[in-house]
């Protein structure tokens, strides 16, 4: 398919699932995006997720997302219930003119339902010229360092390093040993995970995608992994007032929609720090991205900006079983 045709399918199916269409714009853009990107897990496959949201009443189809300052620069947005995008699309232009009037701002996203990629957020905000963090919780999912029983979410942390005359630097990961949709998708496919993804309700490693989804993920990194997944916790929970992804998950009440809660966006603007020096800096940013893949390895993103290419240029192929599922969405 065209990229044109695979986003009118996606605007379609969620107007057709009962979204209502300034949503439907933003969260079929966010889907296509990933698509294109070759993040499978967080492209076309999350209409199945939205739907199921949407259908099992997790979501405010129809939510008016409204915008507040609570002080200088801050930003928050109540998304009323709603899907994310639609709440960061409304927020994020006062939050690049908070981060250029004060060097730095944050923007919280409260009360959304969350189930897409970060990147797409902080790339946005590098394309303004900004440095971008981003963070949310999810549901409990994953176990930490140490236990085997669901405390955190798989909780995202995406950050994002605008670069002159090329794409910015980005990179966005679950601090699970991997994201859940990609165990999902596993399932959905029939295939074995990597034993040290998760541990089934015992608490044994297993091979067995159903199983760690029905037990627990592992963290990424061990003891690393799990600290900064409570820091995900704090920063876009407890901080701004949202949930953690143990209330998520307490608040979906076994009806298997996406997370609920919140998001937290920080955004920097580096001539805050450096004024005119600022040109200076970035060469010797640029000079440790040269260090990078002067030896070969790659910067993370390179492989997703390469499967844009190719995907703006030739479109993208969906597997056929998958499209038969999204065909089906409010037949
Ligand atoms: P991956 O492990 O696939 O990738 C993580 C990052 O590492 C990417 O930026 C990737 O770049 C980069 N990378 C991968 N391999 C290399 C390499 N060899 N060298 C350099 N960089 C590399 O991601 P995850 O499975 O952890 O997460 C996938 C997505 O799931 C994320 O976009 C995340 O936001 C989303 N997610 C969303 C959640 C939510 O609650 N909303 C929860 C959890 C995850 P590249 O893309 O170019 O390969
Ligand atoms: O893949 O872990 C995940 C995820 C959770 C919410 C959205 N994606």
């Amino acid at each position: 398919m065209t990229l044109d045709e695979l986003r009118a399918l996606a605007r379609a199916k969620l107007r057709a699932a009962g979204l209502a269409g300034e949503h439907a714009d933003a969260v079929a853009e966010t889907m296509v995006s990933g698509e294109r990107d070759g993040c499978a897990s967080h492209g076309i496959y999350r209409l199945l997720v939205a739907d199921r949201s949407i259908r099992a009443g997790v979501v405010v189809p129809d939510a008016v997302p409204k915008v507040s300052e609570p002080k200088a620069g801050l930003v928050q947005v109540d998304g009323g219930g709603g899907f994310a995008q639609l709440a960061f699309e409304r927020g994020m232009p006062l939050l690049v003119e908070k981060a250029r009037a004060n060097g730095i701002a944050a923007l919280a996203l409260n009360n959304v339902v969350h189930f897409a990629a970060l990147w797409p957020e902080v790339e946005a905000l590098a394309d303004q010229g900004l440095v971008a963090l981003a963070f949310t919780p999810s549901h409990a999912w994953v176990a930490p360092a140490g236990g085997t029983k669901p405390v955190f979410g798989t909780n995202p942390i995406a950050f994002g390093w605008p670069r002159p005359g090329r794409e910015p630097f980005v990179f966005d990961f679950a601090t699970s040993a991997v994201a859940r949709g990609e165990i999902e998708l596993h399932r959905r496919e029939g295939r074995s995970i990597p034993e040290d993804w998760g541990y089934d309700s015992e608490g044994r490693g297993t091979t067995d995608a159903e199983a760690v989804l029905n037990g627990a993920m592992r963290t990424f990194g061990g003891h690393k992994g799990s600290a900064l997944a409570a820091m995900v916790e704090l920063l876009a929970g407890p901080l701004i007032g949202d949930m953690t992804s143990a209330e998520s998950i307490a608040a979906d009440e076994s009806r298997g929609g996406s997370p609920i809660g919140g998001e937290l966006i920080l955004a920097i603007d580096r001539a805050g720090f450096l004024g005119e020096a600022v040109l200076a800096n970035l060469t010797r940013a640029e000079a440790m991205f040269a260090a990078i893949e002067g030896q070969g390895a790659r910067l993370p993103s390179q492989r997703r900006y390469a499967a844009r290419a190719r995907c703006l240029a030739e479109g993208v192929t969906i597997p056929a079983a998958l499209y038969a599922d999204i065909m089906a969405i409010g037949v």
